[in-house]
C-alpha cells in the first residue's frame, strides 16, 4: 500500500501520518480540538450537545483512518464484493455503537467525565438516523454490523433521505405527525462532491443497426438528475474494519439544460428544476409492509438503483477483466423487491452501452443478484402500471418485455400442456391498466430466492411463488432465518446484562459468538447469579417506569409486569387484540370483589409504534388504546393492578430502554402473516419471555429456547384459509367473551362510541379477516397462564435466564455467514485482530 505514493513525498506523508486518539488524554485533547476549532466553540461554553459533536468527531476521526485501510484493503486483495440494495437503512444512533465496537467506550467515559459531562446525557444528544419504517430497515442495519464485524467486503447503498419516518405525537389520543429533519449536524456522513452519477428520466428510445447488423437501442432526451454519494462509516465490532454504507442524494444536474435556462433569463425555473431534482431523496416513504405505486417512489428506485450500478460498474471496469467474470466479483442482493430495476439496469448497460449479446448478459444478470422477499401479504407486493413505466423509464420496460418474452417462451417449451401457467408466472399482469410484477421479475432475475424464517420460506414455496418453484426447480428458493447484532441489542442496550453473561462465559467472546451464550445456563441455579439477574431487570424497569412518566405522565410500579407490544401499528400484528384483552382484563378486575382482586397479578401494559400517516384503522387502533389508557389509569378500583400506557414516538433509540426492561412481549400475528420478525429475538435475548403466536420465526425461537419457555397460542397458519372461510359463510360465532368487550366499548365506556366501531366491525361484520375472535378465547387463557407464571418468580427466572443461554442462533453473524456461504459465495478478508476490544 505504501508503495502507492511517489517515492520523493513518500517519508512526508508518512512521517505525518494520523492515527487517531490512543488514551484518555489523547480522547479529551481531541475533544477540546475540536470544540475549539472545528465547532469554533469556546471551551467555557461548551454544553452537552457541543460535547457530543465534539466527541463524535473524535471517534468519526478514528473511524475514517479505518475506513480508508479498509477500502485499500479491499481494493488491494480485490476478491469478491457484496452490495446490499436497500431502500431502508434505520440505523439508529452512532456514537454509542462507535465508541463499543472500537472499543474505546470506557477511555470517552472517563475523558468526558474529566471535562464535567456524563457519558449517558451525551449520548442522548444525538437524533437517531431514522431512514427506515420498521424490521426491514432494522435488518439491514443489523446486516451491516455483521457485514463489518466479520470483516466481509460488502457495501451498503441507500437513500439519503432528507426527512426520515416522521416524529409521532400523540395529542388527545391521537397519532400526530411531524416532520423528522434529522441533517441539522450530522457528523457521521462524509459528502463526497467527486462522486457523482447522472440519472436519466423519461425521453425516448431510438433503435439504430450497427456494423455488424445488429439493432443498437439509444435511450435519449428526457431529463438529467445528479446523484451526490455520502458515504458513512459502518465500524465492525472489535476488528479494524470499517466498511461504507453509501447514500445518494439528488440534486439539479450542471448540465447544459440548467444553463440554457439560466441564460434565457429564466432564472426562477432553473431554481425550480433544482427543487424538484431534490424533491427525489427528500422523504422516506412511510408505509410498512403496503406499495402504493407512487410514481415519485418509482423515481427513487430508479435513481437509487441507476447511481449504485453505475458505480459498481465503475468499480469492476477498473479491475480490466472480461465480463464473464462480473458474478465472480459482484454479488448485489435485493432487499426486498425495491431495487428490482437493477435487474433491468445491469441488462441494460451491458446490452446497450458495452454492447454484449442478450443471453450473455442475461448470463451475468442472473448470477449476480440474490432477491429476498420479506412479506406475503398481497398488498405489499409491488406492482408498478405498465403506462409509468413506460412514460418514465421507456427503454427499460422494453427490456422487461423481452426478459418476459424469452422466459415465457422457455416456459411454454417445458410446460406446454399447462394453459394458464404462463399467464400466472408472467412479468406482466393483464389487468386494466397493465401492470409489472415486481417480485416475478426480481426471481426470474435472480439465481437465488430466500425468506426470513422457516414457515415464511415454506410458505413462499407452496403459496405466492408455487409455480416458480416448478419452474425453476426447489434449489433456487431457500431459506435465511433472521438474526439481530447482539452487539446493540444486548451489549449497547443492556450493558448491565452484557457485563453479567461476560463474567461468567470467560470475557466477551459471545459478541462475536452467540453461542458461546450457553454457558450460563450452567449457572441457572447460581444464586447470586440468579439475584444479579433479578436486579438487573427490575433496575431496567425502573429506568423505563422513568420514561413513562416523563414522557406519557403515568405512573407505574416497576414491580408490576410489564407487558410490552411495539412495532408498527398493523391489523396484521393485531394491536386490536391485545387492546380488546386488556379490556377483557379490565372488566374482570371490575367484576371482582376487593379481596379477589387483591391476589391479582398487576400488570402495566405498554404499546407503541408508528401507524401510516394514511392508515385509517391503525390510527383508530392507537386512539383506542389511549383512550382504554385514561379510563383504567384513573380508575381507583383499579389502582396499580392494572396500567395502559401508549409510549409516543416508537424508534431504535427507544427500543433500547424498552426492550431490556421487558416481562413478557406480544407477537402475535395472525398465523401465516408476520414473515419474521425480528424484535421477538431481541426481547427473548434481553432476558424477557414472550406471548405469540406460530408465526414467523417464533417457531424457531420455540424449537431453540424450548416449549416451556415460551406462552404459544392461537391457531396455526394451515387453518387460517378454511376460518376465514367460516366467517365468511356465517357459520362463525363471535367470541362471547369478546362480544363482551364490544358492548362495553359500545356502552360508550372509553369515550364516542362512533370512534371505535370500524374495529368492531371489521370482526363483526367484514369476515375477521385476521381472525381476533377465533384466536381470543386462547390468548385470554395463556395470558392467565402468564399471569400464574409470573407469581412465581424462581420459576420465571430460570425461564428467562434458560431462554437467553440458548439464543445464540438468532445473532445476524450466524445469518450473514449463510447468505455469504449459500447465496453471496463471498469469503471475510484477514485482518489483524485489534487489542483493547
Ligand atoms: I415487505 N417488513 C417490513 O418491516 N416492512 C416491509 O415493508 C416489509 C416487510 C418486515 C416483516 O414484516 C417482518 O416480519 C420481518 O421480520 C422484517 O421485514 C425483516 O425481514
Amino acid at each position: 500500500v505504501e508503495a502507492s505514493i511517489p517515492e520523493p513525498q513518500r517519508e512526508a506523508w508518512l512521517k505525518h501520518q494520523v492515527s487517531g486518539f490512543k488514551d484518555k488524554d489523547g480522547f479529551e485533547s481531541e475533544v477540546v480540538r475540536h470544540v475549539e476549532t472545528t465547532l469554533a466553540r469556546s471551551m467555557f461554553n461548551c454544553d452537552e450537545s457541543a460535547a457530543y459533536s465534539a466527541c463524535s468527531l473524535a471517534f468519526r476521526d478514528r473511524l475514517i483512518l479505518e475506513w480508508n485501510r479498509t477500502q485499500q484493503r479491499q481494493t488491494f486483495v480485490d476478491s469478491k464484493r457484496l452490495y446490499y440494495l436497500s431502500l431502508e437503512f434505520l440505523m439508529g444512533r452512532a456514537l454509542d455503537n462507535a465508541m463499543l465496537n472500537i472499543g474505546q467506550k470506557d477511555t470517552a467515559k472517563a475523558g468526558l467525565a474529566d471535562l464535567g459531562f456524563r457519558i449517558e446525557d451525551v449520548i442522548e444528544q444525538e437524533h437517531d438516523a431514522a431512514l427506515g419504517n420498521g424490521g426491514l430497515g432494522r435488518l439491514a442495519a443489523c446486516f451491516l454490523d455483521s457485514l463489518a464485524s466479520l470483516n466481509y467486503p460488502a457495501w451498503g447503498y441507500g437513500l439519503r433521505y432528507r426527512y426520515g419516518i416522521f416524529k409521532q405525537e400523540i395529542i388527545d389520543g391521537y397519532q400526530v405527525e411531524v416532520p423528522d429533519y434529522w441533517l441539522d449536524f450530522n457528523p457521521w456522513e462524509f459528502p463526497r462532491h467527486d462522486v457523482t452519477v447522472d440519472i436519466q428520466f423519461f425521453g425516448h428510445v431510438r433503435k439504430s443497426t450497427d456494423e455488424n447488423g445488429r439493432t443498437v437501442a439509444h435511450w435519449e432526451g428526457g431529463e438529467i438528475v445528479k446523484a451526490v454519494a455520502y458515504d458513512v462509516p459502518i465500524p465492525g465490532y472489535a476488528t479494524p474494519s470499517t466498511n461504507n454504507l453509501r447514500l445518494w442524494s439528488s440534486t439539479a444536474a450542471s448540465g447544459e439544460f440548467d444553463f440554457q435556462k439560466f441564460n434565457n433569463g429564466d432564472y426562477e425555473s432553473s431554481v425550480a428544476d433544482q427543487q424538484r431534482a431534490e424533491t427525489i431523496s427528500a422523504v422516506l416513504y412511510p408505509n410498512d409492509n403496503l406499495e402504493r405505486g407512487k410514481e415519485l417512489r418509482l423515481k427513487q428506485q430508479y435513481f437509487w438503483v441507476a447511481a449504485s450500478l453505475y458505480d459498481i460498474v465503475r468499480r469492476f471496469k477498473k479491475s480490466k477483466r472480461p465480463w464473464k467474470e462480473f458474478p465472480e466479483q459482484v454479488a448485489i442482493q435485493l432487499n426486498d423487491t425495491h431495487p428490482t430495476l437493477a435487474v433491468v439496469e445491469l441488462q441494460r448497460i451491458l446490452l446497450d452501452l458495452e454492447g454484449l449479446e442478450w443471453d450473455e448478459a442475461w448470463n451475468i444478470v442472473t448470477n449476480t443478484f440474490g432477491y429476498t422477499n420479506h412479506t406475503v401479504l398481497p398488498e405489499a407486493l409491488e406492482k408498478w402500471s405498465v403506462p409509468l413505466i413506460q412514460h418514465l423509464l421507456p427503454r427499460h420496460l422494453q427490456i422487461i418485455y423481452d426478459i418476459n418474452l424469452y422466459f415465457l417462451q422457455s416456459v411454454e417449451r417445458r410446460f406446454p400442456e399447462e394453459r394458464d401457467l404462463l399467464g400466472r408466472v408472467s412479468i406482466i399482469e393483464e389487468s386494466q391498466p397493465k401492470m409489472v410484477r415486481m417480485a416475478h421479475l426480481a426471481i426470474v432475475g435472480s439465481h437465488k430466492v430466500n425468506g426470513v424464517a422457516e414457515l415464511h420460506s415454506d410458505l413462499i414455496k407452496t403459496t405466492i411463488f408455487k409455480d416458480f418453484v416448478t419452474i425453476f426447480g426447489p434449489d433456487k428458493f431457500t431459506n435465511v432465518t433472521n438474526g439481530i447484532t447482539p452487539r446493540r441489542w444486548l451489549h449497547q442496550a443492556n450493558p448491565r446484562l452484557s457485563e453479567l453473561i461476560s463474567s461468567k462465559t470467560g470475557g466477551k467472546d459471545f459478541l462475536t459468538d452467540l453461542n458461546e451464550l450457553n454457558k450460563i445456563e450452567l449457572y441457572v441455579k447460581d444464586k447470586a447469579f440468579r439475584k444479579e439477574w433479578a436486579d438487573i431487570k427490575l433496575a431496567n424497569k425502573e429506568r423505563l417506569a422513568k420514561h413513562i412518566k416523563a414522557s406519557a405522565g403515568v405512573t407505574v410500579d416497576p414491580t408490576a409486569l410489564f407487558d410490552v407490544q411495539v412495532k408498527r401499528i398493523h391489523e396484521y400484528k393485531r394491536q386490536q387484540l391485545n387492546i380488546f384483552g386488556v379490556i377483557h382484563r379490565y372488566l374482570t378486575l371490575k367484576a371482582m370483589s376487593p379481596e379477589e382482586r387483591k391476589k391479582q397479578q398487576p400488570r402495566v401494559s405498554i404499546f407503541g409504534g408508528k401507524a401510516a400517516p394514511g392508515y385509517w384503522m391503525a390510527k383508530q387502533i392507537i386512539h383506542l388504546i389511549n383512550s382504554v389508557g385514561k379510563v383504567v389509569n384513573n380508575d381507583e378500583d383499579i389502582g396499580d393492578l392494572l396500567k395502559v400506557v401508549f409510549l409516543e414516538d416508537y424508534n431504535v433509540s427507544k427500543a433500547e430502554i424498552i426492550i431490556p426492561a421487558s416481562d413478557i412481549s406480544e407477537h402475535i400475528s395472525t398465523a401465516g402473516t408476520e414473515a419474521s420478525g425480528t424484535s421477538n429475538m431481541k426481547f427473548v435475548l434481553n432476558g424477557g419471555l414472550i406471548i405469540g403466536t406460530c408465526d414467523g420465526a417464533n417457531i424457531e425461537i420455540t424449537r431453540e429456547i424450548g416449549e416451556n419457555n415460551i406462552f404459544l397460542f392461537g391457531n396455526l397458519a394451515e387453518d387460517v384459509e378454511d376460518l376465514r372461510h367460516a366467517h365468511t359463510y356465517g357459520t362463525h360465532e363471535i367470541d362471547p367473551d369478546l362480544n363482551r368487550v364490544f358492548q362495553e366499548i359500545e356502552k360508550g365506556t372509553f369515550g364516542s362510541t362512533q370512534d371505535f366501531a370500524a374495529l368492531i366491525s371489521a370482526v363483526r361484520d367484514h369476515g375477521d379477516y385476521y381472525l381476533v375472535s377465533d384466536d381470543f378465547h386462547s390468548y385470554i387463557e395463556t395470558q392467565a397462564l402468564v399471569d400464574d407464571a409470573y407469581r412465581n418468580q424462581e420459576e420465571w427466572i430460570t425461564k428467562c435466564i434458560t431462554s437467553v443461554a440458548r439464543m445464540g442462533f438468532f445473532s445476524s453473524d450466524r445469518c450473514i455467514n449463510e447468505y455469504a456461504e449459500g447465496i453471496w459465495n463471498i469469503e471475510p478478508l484477514r485482518v489483524e485482530k485489534e487489542e483493547g476490544a
